[in-house]
């Protein structure tokens, strides 16, 4: 089996600026994806082939962002039964972004899709790995860590506005 775990799709190569925090997330996690650009309205057929070979291929989570009327995130899930993580994009054509956020949250019941925050796709990259390292000893040693470091530098910069105080930080 295929040691691609992620697929990571999008609307457009204009969603990939966003889109790439996922791809990061998951080198620097050491988990392995694939990306690829699949349009649920310019390209449907694609996204019903990709859909529906996705679980065969060996994948395990879907990160689907598209912006404006985002359809892409629920009609994949519509079309598999692997769990879907939407990023909703701010794109050129959305409004304000909540367009997409709202395309991609607002599923009818029986279609989920886990939704992330507008432009949201390092915590779609985290969420997919925390999926995947449910079933993955090491990998949720890994995601421990990560969520390590993270505490590590929020204990440091309390430390340094602490002894520092905030007007010497913010040069004031
Ligand atoms: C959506 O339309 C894409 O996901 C993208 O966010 C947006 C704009 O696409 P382009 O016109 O930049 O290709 O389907």
């Amino acid at each position: 089996m295929s040691d691609i775990k992620v697929g990571i799709i999008m609307g457009s190569q204009s969603d990939l600026p966003v889109m790439a925090e996922a791809a990061k997330f998951l080198e620097e996690i050491e988990v392995g994806y694939e990306l690829t650009i699949v349009s649920a309205h310019r390209t449907p057929d694609r996204m019903i082939d990709y859909a529906g070979k996705a679980r065969e291929r060996g994948i395990k989570v879907i990160i689907a962002g598209a912006g404006g009327a985002a359809h892409l995130p629920g009609m994949v899930a519509s079309l598999t039964t692997l769990p879907v993580i939407g990023v909703p994009v701010k794109s050129s054509n959305s409004i304000d972004g909540w367009d997409s956020i709202l395309s991609i949250l607002q599923m009818p019941s029986g279609i989920p899709v886990a939704t992330v925050a507008l432009n949201g796709a390092k915590n779609a990259g985290i969420l997919a790995a925390s999926i995947v390292g449910a079933f993955d000893e090491a990998l949720g040693c890994r995601l421990a860590a990560f969520k390590k470091s993270m505490k590590s530098k929020v204990e440091d910069s309390a430390e340094e506005v602490e002894q520092k105080g905030w007007r010497e930080i913010l040069g004031e």
